[in-house]
């Protein structure tokens, strides 16, 4: 029943950041997914008879990549694949299933929070036994065997029903399907302490989820309403869409405009939320305040002992390099390590397997822990959701309290999107080829104290990676990084990471642009950005 088709490479089937990630009608050209999924399992070894984990956010063209893969993989000699009910799993629901099910690996098709419908984004990515994403030495063996392969193996097959719970087979291989939520709720009320969070909505505690259209909805439909109590309609756009909506699902000021205009309005919920397309991004607004993503994985980490699951301290802390320093601060009081890595949450899976990170978080809208080796929002929320139910305070009194012993740690993203590829490329050599003469220079009233192009050296395995941002620091800890994005899909873009640290209470209510505005200014003078990319201000501030 397996067949071998003869086919000729594409050139462009390098993963970034997370996974390959193009327009649809990429993946639409014949053999183009059929290629990739090939040079993948031509780059796995032992997976003869094993567990394949299978699922995506559910956008346009999940469900027939997903009849590709269960093909593919009977034919190559998977002996199980597990599979998300309709092809929905959340990226942390699969790396959950992936661990308790001890599979092989798994495949997400996913494009995260870019938008999906037939000229949208659409994606694949690979995770490896332990959960999380797959490692560079993985990605890099894929994208070299897609340079050269010459043929694929799949099976003859009628599609198989993926709405229906149950256990079939497919060409010898077994095909489950399972619920995509049952799992992952379980893990949640393991980790959570849901009976004080659940007596907290009792009590009229009013929250907004907003799941974007995308893959969260059914999860926070269940854990939120149904096991915790809250009333219906906390989650909003519920219901998963191939297109979601029409929306970029990306939980973020300007995306979740709506609800951002909602928690700053004069009836606001106590608690605003949002998650992304395939579930492992979070947006945290309380009451008149929004917590940016390096700001609520400090406080999460200053106050985890608070949820069961954590109640025996944390082992240390991660983040990625561009990340806020406030992390740094709350492990350097609670005396555990800290660890900065690129940007990816694929660095973080060493830290966590080897036991010497516990949380996560990244400036980009993730936060996680080893509870599973991929961010996850409804984790994030939950976590908070625990914390205001014990400390019984607001979102607004519980961050002035960790500013007031902390500092604020100002910060802000400024993107600039689809910028021609040549510019932003010329963009960064030109600053690399400055870093050495910056240190001493004074820009703008600003003290250079050190530029350099950060490299991470793994402290587990000894890998080696360049090239993963350029950081400017200037006295007094304010610093700038810039780096292009390694998840985009048309052109380049450039993104400004922009950080001040600030110790003083009475100045921790300034406007966060306003905070940051000198640095804003002197990062521009330095690397040329509007010079280069002919734009007068950023698409998206963060
Ligand atoms: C992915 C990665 C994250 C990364 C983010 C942004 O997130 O998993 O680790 O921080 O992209 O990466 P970049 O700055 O290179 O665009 P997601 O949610 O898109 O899978």
């Amino acid at each position: 029943m397996a067949r071998t088709v003869e086919t000729t490479p594409f050139a462009d089937q390098r993963p970034g950041t997370s996974g390959l990630r193009k327009k649809v009608p990429v993946f639409q050209q014949p053999n183009y997914v059929e290629n990739f999924v090939q040079s993948l399992f031509d780059s796995l070894e032992g997976f003869a008879g094993k567990t394949l984990v299978v699922g995506g956010d559910g956008r346009y063209y999940n469900r027939e990549v997903i009849q590709t893969v269960i093909a593919m993989a009977a034919a190559n000699g998977f002996g199980r694949a597990i599979i998300g009910k309709g092809g929905i799993l959340s990226t942390p629901a699969a790396s959950h299933i992936i661990r308790k099910y001890k599979a092989f690996g798994g495949i997400v098709l996913s494009a995260s929070h870019n938008p999906g419908g037939p000229h949208e984004d659409f994606g694949i990515k690979y995770n490896i036994g332990n959960g999380g994403p797959a490692p560079e030495k993985i990605t890099e063996a894929v994208f070299a065997r897609s340079k050269v392969i010459s043929r694929y193996m799949i099976a003859d097959i009628a599609p198989v029903d993926i709405d229906t719970i149950g256990t079939t087979e497919a060409a010898g291989m077994a095909v489950e399907i399972i619920d995509p939520v049952a799992d992952y709720a379980e893990l949640m009320k393991s980790l959570f302490d849901f009976e004080a969070i659940g007596k907290m909505f009792a009590s009229g505690f009013r929250m907004a989820f907003d799941a974007m259209h995308a893959v969260t909805g059914p999860y926070a439909k269940e854990i939120l309403e149904r096991r915790l109590g809250a009333p219906v309609g906390t989650a909003r756009n519920f219901v998963p869409l191939p297109d979601f909506g029409g929306h970029h699902p990306d939980p973020n000021l300007v995306h979740a405009k709506a609800l951002y205009d909602e928690m700053m309005g004069p009836d606001a919920p106590d608690f605003g939320a949002a998650s992304d397309g395939d579930g492992d991004r979070n947006l945290i607004i309380g009451r008149g305040i929004f917590v940016t993503p390096s700001d609520s994985l400090a406080m999460l980490a200053a106050n985890a002992h608070l949820a069961p699951g954590y109640r025996s301290g944390l082992k240390g802390i991660a983040r990625s390099m561009p990340t806020s320093g406030a992390a740094d601060l709350v492990a350097k009081k609670l005396g555990i390590g800290m660890y900065e890595t690129p940007t990816g949450w694929k660095f973080f899976g060493n830290l966590l397997d080897a036991g010497m990170a516990t949380i996560c978080g990244e400036e980009s809208a993730g936060t996680g822990s080893d509870h599973v080796r991929e961010k996850d929002g409804l984790w994030a929320v939950l976590l908070w959701l625990n914390i205001l139910a014990v400390r019984s305070q607001s979102v607004k009194e519980i961050a002035a309290e960790h500013w007031a012993s902390f500092g604020r740690n100002y910060y802000s993203r400024h993107d600039y999107e689809a910028v021609a590829s040549d510019a932003a490329n010329a963009l960064v050599d030109e600053l690399r080829g400055k870093l050495s003469s910056l240190p001493g220079k004074v820009v703008r009233g600003l003290k250079i104290t050190k530029a350099d192009d950060f490299a991470y050296h793994d402290p587990v395995d000894g890998s080696v990676s360049e090239h993963q941002g350029i950081r400017i620091l200037f006295e007094g800890g304010s610093r700038v990084v810039l780096r292009l994005s390694g998840t985009g899909t048309s052109g380049a873009t450039l993104r400004l990471y922009v950080e001040r640290y600030e110790p003083d209470p009475a100045r921790h209510d300034l406007d966060t642009q306003a905070a940051l505005s000198d640095l804003i200014a002197a990062a521009d003078e330095i690397a040329g950005i509007r010079r280069h990319t002919g734009r007068e201000s950023p698409s998206v501030i963060t």
